[in-house]
Protein backbone atom coordinates (compact mmCIF):
# COMPACT_ATOMS: atom_id res chain seq x y z
CA UNK A 1 0.00 0.00 0.00
CA UNK A 2 3.20 1.97 0.45
CA UNK A 3 6.62 2.62 0.77
CA UNK A 4 8.30 2.26 4.42
CA UNK A 5 8.44 5.40 6.45
CA UNK A 6 11.67 6.62 6.09
CA UNK A 7 10.94 7.13 2.49
CA UNK A 8 8.95 9.35 3.17
CA UNK A 9 11.16 10.99 5.97
CA UNK A 10 14.00 11.33 3.66
CA UNK A 11 12.49 13.18 1.41
CA UNK A 12 11.20 15.92 3.76
CA UNK A 13 14.59 15.87 5.12
CA UNK A 14 15.82 16.59 0.95
CA UNK A 15 13.15 18.92 0.62
CA UNK A 16 14.40 20.88 4.10
CA UNK A 17 17.95 20.81 2.77
CA UNK A 18 16.53 22.18 -0.76
CA UNK A 19 14.90 25.37 0.62
CA UNK A 20 15.82 28.34 2.82
CA UNK A 21 13.49 29.03 5.52
CA UNK A 22 9.44 29.56 6.78
CA UNK A 23 6.69 26.72 6.63
CA UNK A 24 5.95 24.24 3.88
CA UNK A 25 1.91 23.24 3.68
CA UNK A 26 0.97 20.75 1.38
CA UNK A 27 -2.63 20.56 1.30
CA UNK A 28 -4.15 16.67 0.85
CA UNK A 29 -6.72 16.39 -0.72
CA UNK A 30 -10.86 16.18 -0.07
CA UNK A 31 -13.54 14.17 -1.96
CA UNK A 32 -15.13 16.18 -4.75
CA UNK A 33 -18.62 15.43 -5.40
CA UNK A 34 -19.85 14.32 -8.45
CA UNK A 35 -23.84 14.89 -8.58
CA UNK A 36 -24.50 15.87 -5.23
CA UNK A 37 -22.59 16.39 -2.41
CA UNK A 38 -22.09 12.70 -0.86
CA UNK A 39 -21.93 10.92 -4.43
CA UNK A 40 -17.74 11.29 -4.57
CA UNK A 41 -15.82 10.96 -7.55
CA UNK A 42 -13.31 8.39 -7.03
CA UNK A 43 -11.08 9.70 -4.51
CA UNK A 44 -7.26 11.21 -5.82
CA UNK A 45 -4.87 12.11 -3.50
CA UNK A 46 -2.66 15.34 -4.70
CA UNK A 47 0.57 13.94 -6.50
CA UNK A 48 2.85 15.95 -4.12
CA UNK A 49 0.98 15.44 -0.56
CA UNK A 50 1.67 11.53 -1.70
CA UNK A 51 5.37 12.36 -2.62
CA UNK A 52 6.07 13.48 0.97
CA UNK A 53 3.19 12.55 3.25
CA UNK A 54 1.84 9.09 1.40
CA UNK A 55 -1.22 9.37 2.93
CA UNK A 56 -3.91 7.79 0.86
CA UNK A 57 -6.92 9.30 2.50
CA UNK A 58 -9.17 12.66 2.24
CA UNK A 59 -9.03 15.91 4.27
CA UNK A 60 -5.31 15.70 5.39
CA UNK A 61 -2.74 18.67 5.14
CA UNK A 62 1.17 18.14 5.99
CA UNK A 63 3.27 21.08 7.40
CA UNK A 64 6.89 21.12 7.33
CA UNK A 65 8.66 23.66 9.24
CA UNK A 66 12.11 24.54 7.59
CA UNK A 67 14.07 26.15 10.45
CA UNK A 68 13.03 23.91 13.34
CA UNK A 69 13.14 20.56 11.03
CA UNK A 70 10.10 19.47 12.12
CA UNK A 71 6.78 17.78 10.16
CA UNK A 72 3.35 17.88 11.00
CA UNK A 73 0.32 16.02 9.70
CA UNK A 74 -3.50 17.61 10.42
CA UNK A 75 -6.69 15.55 10.42
CA UNK A 76 -9.04 14.66 12.69
CA UNK A 77 -9.71 11.01 13.97
CA UNK A 78 -12.82 9.19 12.64
CA UNK A 79 -15.86 9.02 15.44
CA UNK A 80 -18.50 6.62 15.73
CA UNK A 81 -20.48 7.63 13.04
CA UNK A 82 -17.89 7.18 10.60
CA UNK A 83 -16.98 3.81 11.98
CA UNK A 84 -20.65 2.65 10.89
CA UNK A 85 -20.22 3.40 7.62
CA UNK A 86 -16.64 3.21 6.67
CA UNK A 87 -15.77 0.74 9.17
CA UNK A 88 -12.46 0.89 11.54
CA UNK A 89 -10.03 3.35 10.87
CA UNK A 90 -6.14 3.73 12.36
CA UNK A 91 -5.92 7.00 14.58
CA UNK A 92 -3.84 10.21 13.05
CA UNK A 93 -1.03 9.23 15.06
CA UNK A 94 -1.06 5.40 14.05
CA UNK A 95 -1.58 7.07 10.13
CA UNK A 96 1.06 9.36 10.65
CA UNK A 97 3.68 7.09 12.26
CA UNK A 98 3.67 4.86 9.02
CA UNK A 99 5.32 8.30 6.91
CA UNK A 100 7.28 8.86 9.90
CA UNK A 101 5.66 11.79 11.24
CA UNK A 102 5.78 12.22 14.71
CA UNK A 103 3.30 15.27 16.06
CA UNK A 104 -0.15 15.57 14.55
CA UNK A 105 -3.06 18.03 15.44
CA UNK A 106 -6.53 18.12 14.66
CA UNK A 107 -7.43 20.04 11.07
CA UNK A 108 -9.30 22.57 13.04
CA UNK A 109 -5.69 23.54 14.91
CA UNK A 110 -3.99 24.29 11.10
CA UNK A 111 -5.29 27.78 10.94
CA UNK A 112 -4.13 28.84 14.61
CA UNK A 113 -0.78 27.53 13.47
CA UNK A 114 -0.31 29.13 10.27
CA UNK A 115 -1.62 32.36 11.53
CA UNK A 116 1.01 32.23 14.46
CA UNK A 117 3.27 32.07 11.76
CA UNK A 118 1.96 34.84 9.62
CA UNK A 119 2.41 37.12 12.55
CA UNK A 120 5.53 36.03 13.37
CA UNK A 121 6.39 37.31 9.61
CA UNK A 122 7.21 33.55 8.39
CA UNK A 123 6.46 32.62 5.11
CA UNK A 124 4.10 30.24 4.43
CA UNK A 125 5.26 28.22 0.92
CA UNK A 126 2.31 26.53 -0.80
CA UNK A 127 2.42 25.25 -4.35
CA UNK A 128 -0.16 25.93 -7.10
CA UNK A 129 -3.72 24.42 -6.46
CA UNK A 130 -6.07 23.13 -8.79
CA UNK A 131 -8.80 22.40 -7.27
CA UNK A 132 -11.97 24.68 -6.30
CA UNK A 133 -12.07 23.50 -3.03
CA UNK A 134 -8.09 23.66 -1.93
CA UNK A 135 -8.10 27.82 -3.53
CA UNK A 136 -11.69 27.90 -1.35
CA UNK A 137 -9.19 26.45 1.64
CA UNK A 138 -6.51 28.08 0.97
CA UNK A 139 -8.01 31.96 0.93
CA UNK A 140 -9.69 30.86 4.68
CA UNK A 141 -6.19 29.78 5.76
CA UNK A 142 -3.77 32.33 4.63
CA UNK A 143 -6.16 35.06 3.59
CA UNK A 144 -5.36 35.58 0.16
CA UNK A 145 -8.20 35.86 -2.15
CA UNK A 146 -8.68 33.46 -4.16
CA UNK A 147 -7.69 35.21 -7.50
CA UNK A 148 -4.53 35.84 -5.86
CA UNK A 149 -3.55 32.31 -4.66
CA UNK A 150 -1.61 31.42 -8.00
CA UNK A 151 0.65 34.41 -8.40
CA UNK A 152 1.88 34.19 -4.58
CA UNK A 153 2.38 30.35 -4.69
CA UNK A 154 5.81 29.42 -3.69
CA UNK A 155 8.49 29.66 -6.88
CA UNK A 156 10.91 28.29 -4.26
CA UNK A 157 8.68 25.59 -3.12
CA UNK A 158 8.10 24.74 -6.76
CA UNK A 159 11.53 24.69 -7.98
CA UNK A 160 12.48 22.06 -4.97
CA UNK A 161 9.91 19.79 -5.67
CA UNK A 162 10.25 19.52 -9.37
CA UNK A 163 13.98 18.97 -8.33
CA UNK A 164 12.82 16.58 -6.05
CA UNK A 165 9.80 14.54 -8.01
CA UNK A 166 11.99 14.62 -11.58
CA UNK A 167 14.19 12.08 -10.61
CA UNK A 168 12.63 8.91 -9.80
CA UNK A 169 14.51 6.19 -7.18
CA UNK A 170 14.52 2.72 -7.27
CA UNK A 171 11.18 2.36 -5.57
CA UNK A 172 9.23 4.73 -7.97
CA UNK A 173 11.20 3.02 -10.87
CA UNK A 174 9.79 -0.40 -9.65
CA UNK A 175 6.04 0.72 -9.41
CA UNK A 176 6.26 2.94 -12.90
CA UNK A 177 7.24 -0.64 -14.42
CA UNK A 178 4.04 -2.37 -12.67
CA UNK A 179 2.21 0.36 -14.12
CA UNK A 180 3.46 -0.70 -17.81
CA UNK A 181 3.00 -4.16 -17.12
CA UNK A 182 -0.47 -3.82 -16.36
CA UNK A 183 -1.00 -1.56 -19.83
CA UNK A 184 0.45 -4.60 -21.40
CA UNK A 185 -2.36 -6.03 -20.58
CA UNK A 186 -4.46 -3.10 -21.62
CA UNK A 187 -3.12 -3.16 -25.07
CA UNK A 188 -3.05 -6.52 -25.86
CA UNK A 189 -6.46 -7.14 -24.96
CA UNK A 190 -7.54 -4.04 -27.51
CA UNK A 191 -5.85 -5.39 -30.19
CA UNK A 192 -7.35 -8.51 -30.25
CA UNK A 193 -10.52 -7.17 -29.36
CA UNK A 194 -10.12 -4.58 -32.76
CA UNK A 195 -12.27 -6.42 -35.05
CA UNK A 196 -14.99 -5.17 -37.71
CA UNK A 197 -18.35 -4.30 -36.43
CA UNK A 198 -17.26 -3.89 -32.41
CA UNK A 199 -17.92 -0.32 -31.02
CA UNK A 200 -15.18 1.61 -29.86
CA UNK A 201 -16.57 1.48 -25.75
CA UNK A 202 -17.08 -2.30 -25.51
CA UNK A 203 -12.78 -2.60 -26.35
CA UNK A 204 -12.27 0.80 -23.70
CA UNK A 205 -14.90 -0.74 -20.71
CA UNK A 206 -12.51 -3.98 -20.84
CA UNK A 207 -9.09 -2.54 -20.97
CA UNK A 208 -10.43 0.16 -18.17
CA UNK A 209 -11.86 -3.09 -16.17
CA UNK A 210 -8.04 -4.18 -16.46
CA UNK A 211 -6.14 -1.34 -15.07
CA UNK A 212 -9.11 -1.57 -11.99
CA UNK A 213 -8.55 -5.09 -11.39
CA UNK A 214 -4.92 -4.39 -11.29
CA UNK A 215 -4.98 -1.75 -8.93
CA UNK A 216 -5.86 1.65 -9.31
CA UNK A 217 -8.12 3.47 -12.15
CA UNK A 218 -6.49 3.90 -15.28
CA UNK A 219 -3.87 7.15 -14.88
CA UNK A 220 -6.22 9.70 -17.34
CA UNK A 221 -9.84 9.07 -19.78
CA UNK A 222 -8.97 6.92 -22.29
CA UNK A 223 -8.27 7.33 -25.45
CA UNK A 224 -9.18 4.81 -27.94
CA UNK A 225 -10.92 5.38 -31.23
CA UNK A 226 -10.68 5.03 -35.30
CA UNK A 227 -10.31 8.40 -35.88
CA UNK A 228 -7.00 8.67 -33.95
CA UNK A 229 -6.29 11.80 -36.37
CA UNK A 230 -8.15 14.00 -33.12
CA UNK A 231 -5.24 13.88 -30.52
CA UNK A 232 -7.38 13.54 -27.57
CA UNK A 233 -10.62 11.89 -28.45
CA UNK A 234 -12.50 10.50 -25.47
CA UNK A 235 -15.74 9.79 -27.71
CA UNK A 236 -15.78 6.22 -27.82
CA UNK A 237 -19.13 5.75 -30.19
CA UNK A 238 -17.53 4.79 -33.05
CA UNK A 239 -18.29 0.88 -34.96
CA UNK A 240 -15.33 -0.80 -35.72
CA UNK A 241 -15.07 -0.96 -39.63
CA UNK A 242 -12.56 -2.49 -42.10
CA UNK A 243 -9.61 0.04 -43.50
CA UNK A 244 -9.49 2.15 -40.54
CA UNK A 245 -6.65 2.04 -37.79
CA UNK A 246 -7.88 2.14 -34.45
CA UNK A 247 -5.49 4.19 -31.83
CA UNK A 248 -5.07 3.36 -28.49
CA UNK A 249 -3.72 5.86 -25.96
CA UNK A 250 -4.07 4.53 -22.34
CA UNK A 251 -1.95 3.55 -19.17
CA UNK A 252 -2.66 2.50 -15.33
CA UNK A 253 -2.04 3.74 -12.04
CA UNK A 254 -0.75 1.37 -9.45
CA UNK A 255 -2.08 1.02 -5.44
CA UNK A 256 0.77 3.21 -4.99
CA UNK A 257 -0.73 6.28 -7.21
CA UNK A 258 2.79 5.58 -10.07
CA UNK A 259 0.87 6.31 -13.82
CA UNK A 260 1.95 4.52 -17.10
CA UNK A 261 0.87 6.08 -20.68
CA UNK A 262 1.41 3.72 -23.59
CA UNK A 263 0.14 4.13 -27.25
CA UNK A 264 -0.46 1.57 -29.64
CA UNK A 265 -2.40 1.96 -33.51
CA UNK A 266 -3.58 -1.16 -35.18
CA UNK A 267 -4.91 -2.22 -38.08
CA UNK A 268 -9.30 -2.89 -37.73
CA UNK A 269 -9.26 -6.61 -38.53
CA UNK A 270 -5.53 -7.41 -37.74
CA UNK A 271 -4.02 -6.73 -41.43
CA UNK A 272 -2.55 -3.61 -42.33
CA UNK A 273 -2.49 -1.95 -46.02
CA UNK A 274 0.58 -1.16 -47.62
CA UNK A 275 -0.27 2.44 -47.19
CA UNK A 276 -1.12 2.16 -43.54
CA UNK A 277 2.35 0.28 -43.27
CA UNK A 278 4.15 2.96 -45.28
CA UNK A 279 2.79 5.52 -42.58
CA UNK A 280 3.37 3.20 -39.46
CA UNK A 281 6.95 2.13 -40.45
CA UNK A 282 8.06 6.29 -40.51
CA UNK A 283 6.20 6.70 -37.01
CA UNK A 284 7.90 3.34 -35.24
CA UNK A 285 10.80 4.53 -36.87
CA UNK A 286 10.67 7.71 -35.39
CA UNK A 287 9.61 6.18 -32.35
CA UNK A 288 12.73 3.60 -31.85
CA UNK A 289 15.75 6.16 -33.14
CA UNK A 290 14.74 8.83 -30.69
CA UNK A 291 14.83 6.11 -27.57
CA UNK A 292 18.17 4.76 -28.73
CA UNK A 293 19.46 8.34 -28.95
CA UNK A 294 18.13 8.69 -25.49
CA UNK A 295 21.30 9.33 -22.74
CA UNK A 296 21.91 12.17 -19.91
CA UNK A 297 23.17 15.16 -21.19
CA UNK A 298 20.73 14.81 -24.10
CA UNK A 299 17.66 17.54 -24.44
CA UNK A 300 14.52 16.32 -25.12
CA UNK A 301 14.23 18.89 -27.76
CA UNK A 302 16.63 17.57 -29.83
CA UNK A 303 15.28 14.21 -29.53
CA UNK A 304 11.71 16.12 -30.61
CA UNK A 305 13.79 17.40 -33.49
CA UNK A 306 14.93 13.85 -34.65
CA UNK A 307 11.41 13.01 -34.81
CA UNK A 308 10.08 16.01 -36.86
CA UNK A 309 13.30 15.19 -39.18
CA UNK A 310 13.01 11.47 -39.32
CA UNK A 311 8.89 11.99 -39.93
CA UNK A 312 9.69 14.83 -42.64
CA UNK A 313 12.00 12.46 -44.28
CA UNK A 314 10.06 9.55 -43.89
CA UNK A 315 7.24 11.39 -45.99
CA UNK A 316 9.34 13.09 -48.68
CA UNK A 317 9.89 9.11 -49.50
CA UNK A 318 5.93 8.32 -49.78
CA UNK A 319 5.64 11.91 -52.08
CA UNK A 320 3.44 13.91 -49.36
CA UNK A 321 6.61 15.93 -48.29
CA UNK A 322 8.87 17.19 -50.60
CA UNK A 323 11.58 19.50 -51.00
CA UNK A 324 15.53 20.14 -48.36
CA UNK A 325 14.15 18.01 -44.69
CA UNK A 326 16.19 20.00 -42.89
CA UNK A 327 14.94 23.35 -44.52
CA UNK A 328 11.31 22.05 -43.92
CA UNK A 329 11.58 21.01 -40.49
CA UNK A 330 13.28 24.23 -39.26
CA UNK A 331 10.28 26.01 -40.98
CA UNK A 332 7.94 24.21 -39.44
CA UNK A 333 6.03 22.11 -42.16
CA UNK A 334 6.08 18.88 -40.52
CA UNK A 335 3.96 19.95 -38.33
CA UNK A 336 0.87 19.28 -40.37
CA UNK A 337 1.09 15.94 -39.83
CA UNK A 338 3.35 16.32 -36.37
CA UNK A 339 1.57 18.34 -34.49
CA UNK A 340 2.43 17.89 -31.12
CA UNK A 341 5.52 17.03 -28.84
CA UNK A 342 7.31 13.60 -28.08
CA UNK A 343 6.50 13.46 -24.27
CA UNK A 344 6.20 14.42 -21.21
CA UNK A 345 7.60 13.42 -17.78
CA UNK A 346 5.96 10.68 -16.32
CA UNK A 347 5.52 9.66 -12.61
CA UNK A 348 2.92 10.17 -9.97
CA UNK A 349 1.06 12.08 -12.74
CA UNK A 350 0.55 10.98 -15.98
CA UNK A 351 1.67 14.21 -17.18
CA UNK A 352 3.98 14.90 -14.14
CA UNK A 353 3.66 17.67 -11.81
CA UNK A 354 1.91 19.52 -15.25
CA UNK A 355 0.15 21.05 -11.90
CA UNK A 356 3.39 23.00 -11.07
CA UNK A 357 3.69 24.61 -14.20
CA UNK A 358 4.54 22.72 -17.25
CA UNK A 359 7.41 25.27 -17.78
CA UNK A 360 9.31 24.79 -14.82
CA UNK A 361 8.87 20.95 -14.86
CA UNK A 362 9.86 21.03 -18.72
CA UNK A 363 11.98 23.83 -19.55
CA UNK A 364 15.10 25.82 -17.70
CA UNK A 365 17.65 28.63 -18.11
CA UNK A 366 19.33 26.38 -20.78
CA UNK A 367 16.19 25.26 -22.77
CA UNK A 368 13.62 27.42 -22.95
CA UNK A 369 9.90 26.76 -25.46
CA UNK A 370 9.91 27.04 -28.93
CA UNK A 371 6.86 29.63 -30.41
CA UNK A 372 6.66 27.35 -33.12
CA UNK A 373 2.74 25.80 -33.94
CA UNK A 374 4.01 22.42 -33.88
CA UNK A 375 7.54 22.50 -31.32
CA UNK A 376 5.40 24.99 -29.04
CA UNK A 377 3.21 22.12 -27.68
CA UNK A 378 6.43 19.57 -26.43
CA UNK A 379 5.74 19.68 -22.81
CA UNK A 380 9.42 18.64 -21.76
CA UNK A 381 12.41 20.07 -23.55
CA UNK A 382 15.12 20.15 -21.08
CA UNK A 383 18.41 18.53 -20.67
CA UNK A 384 17.84 14.22 -19.58
CA UNK A 385 19.74 13.43 -15.96
CA UNK A 386 19.73 9.53 -15.10
CA UNK A 387 16.31 9.24 -12.94
CA UNK A 388 13.99 11.08 -15.31
CA UNK A 389 11.08 9.13 -16.68
CA UNK A 390 9.48 10.31 -19.69
CA UNK A 391 7.06 9.51 -23.04
CA UNK A 392 8.47 9.19 -26.42
CA UNK A 393 4.69 9.60 -28.60
CA UNK A 394 5.96 10.55 -32.30
CA UNK A 395 2.62 10.53 -34.56
CA UNK A 396 1.45 11.12 -37.91
CA UNK A 397 -2.34 12.58 -38.43
CA UNK A 398 -4.27 13.73 -40.91
CA UNK A 399 -6.41 15.97 -39.95
CA UNK A 400 -8.73 17.45 -42.50
CA UNK A 401 -9.75 21.00 -40.53
CA UNK A 402 -5.52 21.30 -40.73
CA UNK A 403 -4.86 20.60 -44.41
CA UNK A 404 -7.82 22.90 -45.18
CA UNK A 405 -6.64 25.60 -43.02
CA UNK A 406 -2.97 25.42 -44.46
CA UNK A 407 -3.70 24.74 -47.88
CA UNK A 408 -6.39 27.80 -48.19
CA UNK A 409 -3.86 29.86 -46.81
CA UNK A 410 -1.09 28.41 -49.42
CA UNK A 411 1.77 27.64 -46.81
CA UNK A 412 4.48 25.51 -46.70
CA UNK A 413 3.71 24.86 -50.87
CA UNK A 414 7.88 24.21 -51.18
CA UNK A 415 7.29 21.30 -48.77
CA UNK A 416 3.80 19.85 -48.70
CA UNK A 417 2.74 17.96 -51.84
CA UNK A 418 -1.21 18.79 -50.91
CA UNK A 419 -2.27 16.89 -54.33
CA UNK A 420 -1.08 14.04 -52.67
CA UNK A 421 -1.97 14.73 -49.26
CA UNK A 422 -5.82 14.89 -50.21
CA UNK A 423 -5.64 11.34 -51.04
CA UNK A 424 -5.18 10.62 -47.25
CA UNK A 425 -8.01 12.63 -46.16
CA UNK A 426 -9.49 9.62 -44.56
CA UNK A 427 -6.54 8.02 -43.20
CA UNK A 428 -6.65 8.84 -39.37
CA UNK A 429 -3.97 8.89 -37.34
CA UNK A 430 -0.95 6.72 -36.02
CA UNK A 431 0.88 6.88 -32.54
CA UNK A 432 3.10 4.49 -30.92
CA UNK A 433 4.48 5.28 -27.35
CA UNK A 434 6.66 4.03 -24.60
CA UNK A 435 7.96 4.74 -21.04
CA UNK A 436 11.59 5.55 -20.90
CA UNK A 437 14.07 5.01 -17.89
CA UNK A 438 17.07 7.63 -18.31
CA UNK A 439 20.09 5.63 -16.75
CA UNK A 440 23.36 6.31 -15.86
CA UNK A 441 25.06 5.26 -19.63
CA UNK A 442 21.92 5.33 -21.79
CA UNK A 443 17.96 3.83 -21.22
CA UNK A 444 15.79 1.43 -20.46
CA UNK A 445 12.38 0.91 -22.10
CA UNK A 446 10.54 0.23 -19.06
CA UNK A 447 7.83 -2.85 -18.40
CA UNK A 448 6.75 -6.20 -20.49
CA UNK A 449 7.92 -5.10 -24.32
CA UNK A 450 4.22 -4.40 -25.50
CA UNK A 451 4.41 -5.51 -29.56
CA UNK A 452 5.04 -2.62 -31.54
CA UNK A 453 6.43 -3.98 -34.83
CA UNK A 454 3.88 -3.98 -37.92
CA UNK A 455 4.88 -8.31 -37.82
CA UNK A 456 4.17 -8.36 -34.29
CA UNK A 457 1.02 -6.61 -34.47
CA UNK A 458 -0.33 -8.45 -37.10
CA UNK A 459 0.38 -12.20 -35.53
CA UNK A 460 -0.76 -10.42 -31.81
CA UNK A 461 -4.17 -9.67 -33.28
CA UNK A 462 -4.29 -13.79 -35.11
CA UNK A 463 -4.59 -14.62 -31.85
CA UNK A 464 -8.14 -15.29 -30.07
MN1 LIG B 1 1.59 10.58 -23.23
Amino acid sequence: MMFEAKVYAERRERLISAMSGGLVLILGNPEAPYNYPANTYHFRQDSSFLYFFGLDQPDLAGVIDLDDHTDWLFGDDVDIDDIIWMGPQPSMSERAALVGVKQTAPLAKLPDILRQAIQKGRRIHYLPPYRGETYMQLENLLGIKVAGIPSNASGELIQAVVGLRSVKDDYEIAEIEKAVDIAYEMHTTAMKMARPGIIEREIAGIIEGISLSRGGPVSFPIILSIHGETLHNHYHGNILQPGRLMVTDAGAETTLHYASDITRTVPVGGKFSDRQRDIYEIVLKANMDTIAATKPGITNLSLHMMAARIIASGLKDVGLMKGDTDEAVAQGAHALFFPHGLGHMLGLDVHDMEGLGENHVGYDNEVTRSKQFGTAFLRLGRKHHPGFIFTIEPGIYFIPALIDKWKGEDKFTDFINYEMVEKYRDFGGIRIEDDILVTQNGHKVLGRPIPKKANEIELLMQEI
